[in-house]
């Protein structure tokens, strides 16, 4: 990739990762951008933000942004602001949780007040941990059905080998935009393009890019796929 299509990226997607806490959010935005996985990521306070740089077929470059909610946040005064403008959501459930899982509908809804009557942003289920598969304590036919009722493309993923991470954001990113993934496109290694820290609680690691945005900020576009 040229600098000058790093500066310029053709789109700029938002997405947001939610669910409940410890079902692997922190492990997941870590594993796809840093491409490592942690024991020490800590809880997450407020809101983590990493930016990456792919590109889709057709020479598509895109900049996806990615945040990661606190799982505390659900109820949160900030949370509608987060979820403004996303274009896509992964509500990421623990498999060996059920609780996690049943907590989704919650998620959800807090998509969905946002939206109001406008369009929804493209919702993906994110079942994580999918090493810890013989500890699984949701069947696999009350994840289709969720995904399905609500309407959602459907992943399993494993933060800690990575399974499935990189392929489940491109997919979604390349399902927004409307475009195919070929192979090659699957395959390939993405890089991060920006890290850095700014707040000084931040206890995962030198590489995580941490920024808290104001709330105008967050609402700064339509709830719309644009
Ligand atoms: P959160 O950001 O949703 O709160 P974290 O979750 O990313 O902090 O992860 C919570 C715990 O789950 C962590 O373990 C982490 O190592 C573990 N974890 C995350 N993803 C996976 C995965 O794919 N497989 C397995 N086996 N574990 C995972 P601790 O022990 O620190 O609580
Ligand atoms: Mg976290």
């Amino acid at each position: 990739m040229s600098d000058s299509e790093d500066e310029f990226p053709d789109r700029q997607l938002k997405l947001i990762v939610m669910g409940d806490g410890a079902s692997g959010k922190t492990s997941l935005c870590m594993r796809y951008s840093q491409e490592q996985f942690s024991k020490e990521y800590g809880q997450t306070v407020g809101l983590d933000f990493y930016l990456k740089r792919i590109n889709l077929l057709g020479g598509t470059n895109v900049a996806l942004q990615v945040w990661d909610i606190g799982g505390q946040t659900l109820g949160g005064s900030m949370l509608d602001n987060y979820i403004f403008g996303a274009h896509g959501v992964l509500l990421v459930y623990d498999i060996t949780n059920y609780s996690s899982f049943e907590n989704l509908e919650d998620w959800f809804n807090a998509v969905k007040k946002v939206c109001g009557t406008g369009p929804m942003p493209h919702m993906a289920l994110v079942g994580n941990k999918s090493d810890l598969e013989h500890m699984r304590t949701i069947k696999l036919d009350k994840h289709q059905k969720f995904a399905h009722d609500h309407n959602m493309s459907s992943y399993f993923v494993s933060a800690k080998t990575g399974e499935s991470v990189a392929l489940c954001f491109q997919k979604i990113a390349a399902d927004i935009l409307q475009v195919k993934l070929s192979k090659p496109e699957v395959d390939q290694h993405h890089r991060v393009v920006k890290a850095e820290i700014i707040d000084s609680n931040n206890s995962h690691g030198a590489k995580a890019k941490r920024v808290q945005l104001p709330p105008r900020q967050a609402k700064s576009s339509l709830c719309n796929i644009t």
